[in-house]
């Protein structure tokens, strides 16, 4: 299949000395992103997509999307490809079969799903497949048809267990494993037989007396999940390391101990390329060394790959749309949104339990966006609720993951706002009803590595210095690290983080830690405007944790991190 890709010009393949086994391919220009506004939630009711989804009636979808297939394939190969999403062997596994005319895509689940014949012998083993059952397989149906952004639709049918992509061969729209199935219908599927369905990447924190604390972290696309996942402890912080699990997905269950379980149901990264450097994110260039799929990256002249904040420029190369570039001319070598697929097995930090059937218990669950203002650095919530409540009502700003205006704030519950198969109402709902039934549930924080100055420089370093918030988590999660109770959780005091070696001034730290009651009470204003929006399917407890928010923020002086009240 290799071959033939490079036979048809659909991979390049790059320099067999330097980047052994690696290739490049270029997508459509009109092709570079996940697309929102033409991605459909098709239940049979309205209210069950619900305000933040765009719906479709599922005959209608069947009917308009079963014309643009229509003889979309002609001439073309169609590839069938079973897959595993999750470890073989693990109860909480499940298949996919896509069918798809792109050979680009065929390469690519390979590389991002466990495809081929362990998912048919699963299959074999569970019975018919017949869809509604565990035992079933999620059946998607994906062609690039004429890559015609006027007829590109991402459809999904939660009732049938089916997803129907046609007109893009990118990434989620395209790799319908990722996005379509482990978030949007495994959702749904989570939300119906008690488990979730999360983008979150999934690490282990080691401490240097070999202690071990899982924690999974939502962020929005390219906001930082696959540094996170692959973090490097900088030199102060010897003796730490952190295990690598996954970089977008969870799917998690209550397990016999009242903890909550973790597995990552993908095989692969499908990473953000520009800004990943051996300063950035050394682990993740080393897992690209080999055998990874980069798409729209820069071509250099020795035919290695390179993008934005990898390195110094080579003197000239060929820009993602395989034009001629030198540095300097103006256009970007890489695309903001360009991305490298690589197996997770090529990861040196990949944690030996990465693939264990039960998966890893969740000490911590973190959630974080991109605020220029208004979050501090870490702040952790009074309890499970309150942390839904939390996750309910995170903002990001918008990157050039998904097509659209990029830096926008926007409210992003739980990261999922794209990714949510069912009425958001009914999801913070069923949050809620996880944590009833688990006995020892995580702690849940916000973290913020994003907040600037009012020259908008970054205030704190963040990749690998990251660590020390963790550390301040782990702690918190097994007693041992103090903090200040304010209006919008439990924060760190000022020496509750290790900062040695760090160059802040307590100045910058108070910032990074201060709580901004107007911009707070402002915020708070368009959380409520967000959540009106779910009308009657907004559990009254998001409701009263957002008053008690208010009521708190407005009634009383915030006492700072460098004084404890
Ligand atoms: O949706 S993609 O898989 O293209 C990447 C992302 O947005 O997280
Ligand atoms: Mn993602």
């Amino acid at each position: 299949m290799t071959r033939q890709a490079l036979n048809t010009g659909e991979m390049i393949e790059l320099n067999p000395d330097l980047s052994p086994g690696c290739l490049l391919h270029r997508s459509d220009v009109n092709d570079v992103a996940r697309v929102e506004d033409l991605t459909f939630i098709c239940s049979g009711k309205r209210e069950d997509a619900g305000p933040t989804n765009n719906w479709m009636a599922p005959s209608e979808a069947y009917d308009r999307l079963g014309r643009i297939f229509d003889g979309s394939m002609k001439g073309r190969t169609m590839y069938v490809i079973p897959y595993l999403m999750g470890p073989e062997g693990s109860p909480f596994s499940r298949v996919g079969v896509e069918l798809t005319d792109s050979l680009y895509v065929a390469l690519s689940m390979r590389i991002m799903t466990r495809a081929g014949r362990v998912a048919m012998d699963r299959l074999a083993v569970d019975g018919s497949g017949a869809p509604g059952t565990a035992a079933g397989f999620v059946r998607g149906l994906h062609s690039k048809a004429d890559l015609d952004p006027r007829k590109r639709f991402i459809c999904h049918f939660p009732e049938d267990q089916a997803i129907w992509s046609v007109g893009s061969g990118y990434g989620g729209n395209a790799l319908l494993g990722k996005k379509c199935f482990a978030l949007r219908i495994a959702s749904h599927l989570g939300r119906l037989e008690g488990w979730m369905a999360e983008h979150m990447l999934l690490i282990g924190v080691e401490a240097p007396d070999g202690e071990v604390t899982y924690i999974a972290g939502a962020f929005p696309s390219a906001c930082g999940k696959t540094n996170l996942a692959m973090l490097e402890a900088p030199l102060s912080q010897r003796g730490y390391r952190v295990w690598t699990l996954g970089d977008d997905i969870v799917w998690m269950h209550v397990g016999e101990d009242g903890r909550l379980w973790a597995i990552n149901p993908e095989a692969g990264f499908f990473g953000v390329a520009p800004g990943t450097s051996y300063r950035t994110n050394p682990n993740a260039m080393r897992t690209v060394q080999r055998d990874t799929i980069f798409t729209n990256v820069l071509e250099a002249p020795n035919r290695t790959v390179w993008w934005e904040g990898m390195s110094d420029p080579p003197g000239h190369g060929a820009d993602w749309r395989g034009r001629p570039w030198t540095p300097g001319n103006g256009d970007k070598g890489a695309h903001p949104n360009s991305r490298f697929t690589v197996p997770a097995a090529n990861c040196p930090t990949l944690s030996p339990h990465w693939d264990a059937p039960m998966g890893v218990p969740v000490s911590a669950i973190l959630f974080g966006g991109r605020r220029a203002k208004v979050a501090p650095l870490v702040y952790e919530s009074f309890d499970w609720a309150h942390g839904v409540y939390v996750g309910a009502s995170m903002a990001s700003e918008t990157t050039a993951a998904a097509a659209g205006q990029v830096g926008v704030v926007r409210r992003d519950p739980m990261a999922m706002l794209p990714f949510c198969g069912y009425n958001m109402g009914d999801y913070f709902a069923h949050w809620l009803e996880m944590g009833r039934r688990l006995t020892r549930p995580p702690k849940v924080f916000h973290v913020n590595w994003f907040r600037t100055d009012d020259r908008g420089q970054f205030l704190w370093p963040g990749f690998g210095d990251n660590l020390r918030v963790l550390r301040w988590i782990v702690d918190r999660c097994h007693g041992r690290a103090g903090a200040v109770e304010t209006a919008i959780g439990f924060l760190p005091t000022l020496g509750d983080i290790d900062l040695d070696g760090l160059d802040l001034s307590e100045a910058t730290i108070g910032e990074l830690l201060r709580i901004d009651r107007g911009a707070w009470l402002e915020d708070l204003r368009d959380q409520t405007a967000f959540f009106t929006r779910f009308g009657e399917r907004l559990p009254r407890a998001i409701l009263e944790r957002l008053q008690g928010t208010v009521a708190r923020l407005s009634g009383q002086a915030y006492h700072g991190p460098a004084s404890p009240a």
